[in-house]
């Protein structure tokens, strides 16, 4: 009876220490991840038919986190040579996040038939070379 209470006391321990250590654990895993390379932020609005900017500029090796809103309907995100391709809902903050790491220009286009027009809904990724850098 006494070596069971003291059993079940100590698993109880243990699993409580497991339980504050994941997310000590993982809280520093993520900021390690963020920390690690710079992060290129860029805000871009999508509507019938643009996508504004349409032509986005960032550095090899670069982190590049995109934030998009659609303002009218849903409409799409997709890099192909990238293998990126996400849905953006109307009115709700879409974030793509990748790295940059192949210099050169990439087509960004819509990936969700939004109208007529569909097809005009697309833009320019260009990754400067990183030696280009000063
Ligand atoms: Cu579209």
């Amino acid at each position: 009876m006494n070596q069971l209470a003291l059993f079940s006391n100590i698993l109880r321990a243990f699993c409580f220490l497991a339980a504050l250590n994941l997310p000590a654990w993982a809280g520093s895993a993520a900021a390690q991840g963020q920390s690690g390379t710079p992060v290129h932020d860029i805000r871009m609005t999508l509507k019938k038919y643009e996508y504004q900017p349409n032509e986005i500029r960032v550095k090899q090796g670069e982190r590049v986190r995109i934030v998009l809103t659609a303002l009218d309907r849903k409409h799409g995100f997709q890099i192909k040579e990238m293998g990126i391709n996400t849905e953006v809902e109307k009115g709700k903050e879409t974030v793509v996040e990748f790295v940059a790491s192949q210099a050169g220009e990439f087509q960004f286009g819509c990936s969700v038939f939004c109208g007529l027009g569909h097809r005009r809904v697309k833009g320019t990724l260009i990754v400067e070379p990183a030696s280009s850098s000063p």
